[in-house]
């Protein structure tokens, strides 16, 4: 078991971070079976920051987070059928069918926005954070962005603001460079910053920060339930950078399943990993880190693991079944939620 953190956690953590593997694998198979078209992002390997991250915060709380945003949205509770009709643009979607991957949200779980506005989140937050000011009742707001968006410069401007109003706002990035090939090697675009160390951007701000390992969940739990604290108690701002190696499905350009589907057996030793993806297997899985310390429970640890997987897989599955059966928006109500629309003659 990780160190330090309650059995009952690390059991609801799991079962979170299976649900997000299932459907984040569901997601491809659709997309490859061309069921929906167009740009999109997986959330594997970073289970282990955005769970416990998000997981640490209250029903009163905010968030706003990214395009990387699925398995955000599953984390605070959100509908996986629901999730994928908006995947595929289906009118039983969270927004409808508007919003698509990339702006994935359950505004009534206290989801600000996601947003393919790379850095725009953090901007958002800090508005989220000043409300929560406001309102006086304790509750925080959080970032959840890549380490992409610390180049934009309204991330510059929304740490400054929220550190000179020490606004109750923890700012979790998630750092996915390492192992990334990046745009000069044909693959994802991945961060080109003058600063190698990210952490002195928010400490020159005067900003609290910590550099936390994203695999691992206590570590996260720890800086998470810290942060928030801290927050809650007038201190100001928190930035935590969770280091979260690239899964190598999401170096392409196109997300693959460069591992496969996820195999358990790899965690409770009933199969060996090896070829190119072993060390991720070995160490930098998060599912399978959390997994493979739970099994040393012994034998009714390994079965509840299995058990927890078996209900991801069905819930996914009927899930998949649902947005494929659901209808697309009618024609008609193309221009609801159109903000500005042309005065009738
Ligand atoms: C404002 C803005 N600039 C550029 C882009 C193009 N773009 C899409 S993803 C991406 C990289 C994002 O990196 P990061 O924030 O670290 O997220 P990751 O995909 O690595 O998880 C860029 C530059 C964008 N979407 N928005
Ligand atoms: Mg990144």
């Amino acid at each position: 078991m990780p160190e330090g953190l309650a059995e009952t956690l690390q059991w609801q953590y799991l079962e979170k971070m299976l649900l997000i593997r299932r459907f984040e694998e569901t997601v491809v198979k659709l997309a490859n079976d061309g069921h929906f078209r167009g740009h999109y992002h997986l959330y594997i390997g970073q289970e282990g920051t955005g769970v416990p991250g998000i997981l640490a915060l209250e029903p009163k709380d905010r968030l706003a987070t990214t395009h990387r945003n699925h398995g955000h949205v599953l984390a605070r509770g959100a509908d996986p059928g629901a999730g994928l009709a908006e995947i595929l643009g289906r009118a039983t979607g969270l927004n409808g069918g508007r919003g698509g991957t990339i702006h994935l949200c359950d505004p009534a779980l206290g989801f600000l926005s996601t947003s393919g506005v790379v850095g725009g989140c953090i901007s958002l937050a800090v508005g989220g954070g000043y409300a929560c000011a406001q309102r006086r009742d304790g509750s925080v707001t959080m970032a959840l962005f890549g380490d992409g968006a610390l180049e934009e410069g309204v991330s510059f401007e929304a740490l400054n603001i929220a550190s000179l109003w020490r606004l109750p706002v923890i700012f979790l990035c998630e750092n996915n460079s390492a192992g990334a090939m990046g745009m000069a090697k044909g693959g994802y675009p991945t961060l080109v910053h003058a600063s190698t160390d990210l952490l002195l951007i928010p400490r020159s701000l005067g900003i609290s920060s910590v550099r936390v390992d994203g695999v691992d969940v206590a570590a996260v739990h720890a800086a998470a339930t810290q942060a928030i604290a801290h927050c809650r108690s007038g201190q100001g701002p928190v930035f935590i950078e969770a280091m979260t190696p690239r899964w190598a499905g999401s170096d392409p350009l196109w997300p693959e399943l460069a591992t496969g589907i996820t195999d358990l057996r790899m965690a409770t030793g009933e199969l060996g990993t090896d070829g190119p993806h072993e060390q991720w297997y070995d160490c930098y899985d998060p599912v399978l880190r959390l997994a493979r310390e739970m099994a040393k429970g012994g034998a009714e640890s390994v079965r509840r693991i299995f058990a927890l997987d078996e209900t991801a897989r069905k819930r996914i599955a009927d899930a998949a079944e649902f947005a494929l059966a659901s209808p697309l928006p009618a024609p008609e109500t193309a221009l609801d939620h159109v903000f500005a629309q042309e005065a009738s003659a």
